[in-house]
């Protein structure tokens, strides 16, 4: 006997409230529902990959909330620095000011043309069972700017540019930002296969 998985209501694993208010921006106008994850969350991110870790959190918050679960692990990865923060980029500093200033130090005798960087995202959808349904990892390209500019989205995107824009993430409004970002590319894989009913 087949079981039918009901994967219209999804919850998100993360304590990123940012992340939260993006994805739930996004699937806004679909039938497919995102609930936070309510009280202390915060798994041991042990994998080395940004898929391993975003199976991590899935597979928790599935565990505690009995739901299916979307796990988004993401970060920046920086050429002039062989890829990283990488895995690493929320645990590079402290706070995102401490971050983006450590970066930009980093790069200081770099120049722009060797400046390139992308944001990636993994997203994984696990079960309480601890089976993993479905995983993405998806790109953004953009170089990292000389000083930090907008205030609009979170983490390094004061310091993300992108050359087609002629702007930093932080200077889209978050509507833009969710036509471009690794997140949105992500999630846009993510809703091609739900939607797609490969699910049950
Ligand atoms: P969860 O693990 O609870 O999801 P987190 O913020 O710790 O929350 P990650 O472990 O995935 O998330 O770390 C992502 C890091 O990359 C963190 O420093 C973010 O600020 C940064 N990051 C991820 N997506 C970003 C985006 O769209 N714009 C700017 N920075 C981003």
């Amino acid at each position: 006997m087949f079981m039918t998985i009901n994967l219209t209501k999804l919850v998100f694993a993360t304590k990123n409230k940012n992340k939260l208010s993006e994805v739930k921006n996004m699937l806004e106008n679909s039938n497919i529902e995102i609930v936070g994850i309510e009280g202390e969350f915060d798994p041991e991110e042990t994998g080395a990959t940004f898929e391993e870790n975003a199976f991590i959190k899935a597979f928790e918050a599935a565990k505690i909330t009995n739901l299916p679960a979307l796990g988004d692990d993401s970060g920046l990865m920086v050429d002039a620095l062989d890829g990283r923060p990488g895995v690493y980029s929320s645990r590079y500093e402290k706070t995102d000011e401490k971050r983006i200033n450590k970066l930009l130090q980093e790069l200081e005798h770099t120049k722009q043309a060797a400046r390139s960087a992308r944001f990636v995202c993994s997203m994984v959808i696990a079960l309480p069972s601890g089976e993993k349904v479905f995983s993405t990892t998806q790109n953004c390209e953009g170089e990292i700017a000389f000083l930090p500019s907008g205030s609009e989205g979170f983490g390094y995107d004061p310091i993300f540019y992108l050359p087609e824009k002629n702007a930093t993430m932080a200077e889209l409004t978050m509507e833009e930002k969710n036509k471009l970002s690794h997140r949105a590319k992500a999630l846009g894989k993510t809703l091609e296969w739900l939607i797609s009913g490969k699910n049950n």
